[in-house]
Parts: C-alpha cells; structure tokens; sequence
C-alpha cells in the first residue's frame, strides 16, 4: 500500500519519534473528520426524510335540502336566493357544493296544451363559488318538460375524499379548509318562462298564461378532521 508506504517511511525517517507522533495526529484528525462527516450526513439524511410534516385530512360531509315552487307568468323572470343565512348554515361548517333539480309539467288542464319554454341559470357572481370550475352546470332550457339540473362548486379543489398532505403545520391545513368566505354571499336562481300555447286554444279563459316550476336544491356541506402522522415531529 502506498499510504501505508509513505508513514512507514516518515516513521523511519523520524527523530526521536516526533515524525511519528505527527503523524499518528496527522491520522487521527483525518479519522475524527472522517467519523464527523459521516455522523453529520447520516443525520442529515434523516432530516430530510422526515423534517417533512405530514397531516391526514378526514371530511364529513351532511347533505341539506328542500323543495320549492314557484309561479312564473309568461315572458317573465323569477329568482330564488339561496344564503348561508336563510339555510342555516353555521360558519364551522363549510358549503361545498350546490345541486338544483328543476322539473315542471303542464298545468294548464287544457287538452293538447304543449309543454312551456322554461330556461334556468345561475349567474356567476353574489356568492364567492368557484365559479371557474368547469363542471360547473350553470344554466339550462327545455320545453320539452324535461328534467334540467344545475350544479355550482362553491369550496376550490373540495372533492370529498380522505387525504394524506405533506409539509407546513397544522394550522395551515386548518385554514385551508376552513376559509368560511366561500359559500358566503348570495347566490341567486333565475327561472324564465314563456308559455307554448294550445294550438286549438282562442278562448282567453283556457289560455296557458304562465307555470308552476318545481325546484328541488341540495347543499353538500362539510367539516374535517386532521390529524399529525409526521414519524418525527
Ligand atoms: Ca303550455
Ligand atoms: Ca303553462
């Protein structure tokens, strides 16, 4: 061995052993770094392996809902508002989404009356929704008397399912999912008829004037738990 060699030489070359001593020091600095090192990087490496913090994030979810009818007269536009206060929803909770089921018939009892033209929309402002989510339905039409539906996400990136998330602390996740501004506002429902009447129809007493709509909504709301599962905390 070369190293070996070199302070076989230096220890045999020494005067009165200080070659020697310096040499034994010479090693065990070398060593003691050495043995520094490879401490400082193993514990280095469990850091980074788990100085990351890791929370798991349960959702329970409640389902709100209720029917409605409304009487909307030929040619005119009629709006439901939903709110957080005329729900009853409290600020733990959290709205995560909106369902609307609209559903009619024709009412007039007049023999061959067609069905009306019914048009529903939720125009995209008055409550803070995530209103760019693009499964959002936020309008419909038939006059056919078909069953329209419409749905509004209202919390951002809100899916239902248990999740395991990495870094931050706990407090953090707890905003994330509990920022009561979305669902806040009102959110309003427009329903517009126009009224297909029966061909044979000239009496004004059987005329088909107006409709009764039927609407039906769904509010998914939410609250979570979170709990640490970091391995070192
Ligand atoms: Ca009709
Ligand atoms: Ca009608």
């Amino acid at each position: 061995m070369q190293n070996g060699g070199r302070i076989s030489e230096l220890i045999r070359d020494s005067d009165n052993g200080k070659s020697f001593a310096i040499v034994s020091i010479m090693l065990l600095i070398g060593f003691s770094f050495h043995g520094y090192t490879f401490v400082v990087s193993i514990d280095d490496e469990i850091r980074a392996k788990y100085a990351e913090s890791e929370f798991n994030i349960q959702f329970f979810e409640e389902i709100l809902e209720d029917d409605d009818s409304i009487i909307v007269g030929d040619g005119n536009t009629e709006t439901i508002t939903l709110s957080r206060q005329n729900i009853g929803v409290s600020l733990t909770k959290m709205i995560a989404k909106l369902e609307f089921t609209i559903t009619y018939s024709e009412t007039s009892g007049e023999f061959g009356d067609p069905c009306d033209e019914v048009r529903v929309e939720v125009p995209p402002n008055g409550m803070v929704a995530d209103w760019q989510n693009e499964n959002n339905v936020l309008a419909n039409s038939t006059d056919d008397c078909e069953t329209m539906s419409l749905l509004i996400y209202i919390y951002p990136q809100y899916d239902g399912m248990d999740k395991n998330v990495s870094g931050n602390d706990i407090e953090y996740w707890e905003d994330a999912w509990s920022n009561e501004t979305y669902g806040s506002g009102d959110l309003n429902l427009r329903i517009s008829v126009d009224t297909n009447r029966p061909a044979t129809s000239f009496a004004p007493t059987i005329d088909d004037n107006d409709e009764e709509i039927n609407i039906n909504w769904r509010l998914t709301i939410f609250e979570f738990n979170i709990e640490d599962v970091s391995i070192i905390q």
